[in-house]
């Protein structure tokens, strides 16, 4: 009977220590957490990736200790699955764009609508917003935790062959898109000719001349060092990524209060840290006061359009008659988009931007 009495005890505490054991040891902490990140570790959104890492670690005091895994690695390169890679555990988080994760939360491709944000302050707006709110809500029933946005900025159109200054310069030109839907329709409403690939494959493409041209951000042009392959930009403003820092929700949930009060601090930080560098010599002087005053960051390239040019770059700047030329051209894409987002949502987020 005696026996009996310390042997359940002995055996439960066994048993419960075996199952820490098995998390990981230590108030069930894995040794490593996976984030996954869709560029290299120079462009900008990859900076901000290893500045969350980095906070994350100090402000758990180490416990936690987030490694960022660049270019794809964990999905050997589909950068299309990261959100169902992190929704299912097998990998533990992300900074990742909505482009990347509209396949499975298609609310996303909001801000891909072409000629839809257009400015920095409807985008803040956008994301503060009820549409923010909205899409964040729509993560977490898809077991994702959001813990901040961050950006990959406005995508710009390179190519290797002319000038784009209107729809008719596009025809037959050969541009590299994300495989997302939306993409392959406007720039086949454009009259080009999109294929499909993923970033990992465009850089080779690039470099290559298998594709003329492609469209993104200047904190990724920067640095693929796109003026090797690309001499003419087309600075249209035409479509924005934002990034979003998630967790897998179960797993963020487990976590004690103190060390998800800790993560969602870093995750705050680094990404306001993160949109000031892809913002820098792009917005009303705003985001390099950011990096100088709250981060003590002198930035490489405070003037990236300036820098691009000095490479031998020509920027095309659209002007308002251009803008509506393009418009025009992607109206059936535009009507499309609104009726697969619902009418009622869009119409809101043109809301959230006005006020
Ligand atoms: O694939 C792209 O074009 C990139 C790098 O911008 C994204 O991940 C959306």
């Amino acid at each position: 009977m005696r026996m009996m009495e310390f042997a359940i005890p002995a055996a439960l505490a066994l048993a419960a220590s075996l199952l820490l054991v098995s998390c990981g040891g230590k108030k069930g902490l894995k040794k490593e957490y996976r984030m996954q990140v869709n560029v290299g570790s120079s462009t900008y959104w990859g900076m901000g990736a290893a500045k969350f890492a980095e906070l994350v670690r100090k402000r758990t005091n180490g416990r936690i200790n987030v490694k960022p895994y660049y270019g794809s690695q964990l999905l050997k390169g589909a950068q299309l699955n990261s959100s169902q890679m992190v929704a299912a555990g097998a990998i533990d988080c992300a900074l990742e764009s909505t482009i990347n994760t509209a396949p499975m939360i298609n609310a996303m491709n909001i801000f891909t609508m072409p000629f839809f944000v257009n400015t920095y302050k409807r985008l803040d707006r956008l994301e503060k917003g009820g549409t923010g709110s909205a899409i964040f809500a729509k993560m977490r029933a898809k077991r994702l935790e959001p813990l901040a946005w961050g950006e990959n900025g406005f995508r710009q159109l390179t190519n290797s062959k002319l000038p784009v200054k209107k729809p008719e310069d596009l025809r037959n030109l050969k541009i590299r898109v994300v495989g997302s839907p939306i993409f392959i329709d406007v720039f086949r409403a454009l009259g080009a000719d999109p294929v499909n690939m993923n970033w990992g494959d465009a850089v080779t493409a690039l470099q290559q001349g298998t594709v003329d041209g492609q469209e993104n951000p200047a904190g990724i042009l920067l640095a693929v060092k796109i003026f090797q392959y690309n001499k003419r930009m087309t600075r249209w403003n035409y479509a924005i990524d934002p990034l979003i820092l998630y967790w897998n929700k179960e797993q963020f949930d487990a976590f004690p209060p103190d060390i998800r009060k800790a993560i969602r601090k870093a995750a705050v930080e680094a990404t306001r840290y993160q949109k000031a560098l892809c913002r820098a010599g792009l917005d009303d002087g705003t985001a390099l006061k950011t990096l100088k005053n709250e981060f003590g960051y002198d930035i490489k390239i405070p003037d990236p359009l300036g820098y691009l040019r000095s490479k031998g770059m020509e920027i095309t700047e659209i002007n308002d008659d251009a803008r509506a030329e393009f418009k025009k051209n992607l109206k059936s894409v535009t009507d499309s988009w609104t009726k697969q987002l619902g009418a009622e949502f869009v119409k809101n987020a043109k809301k959230d931007m006005e006020e």
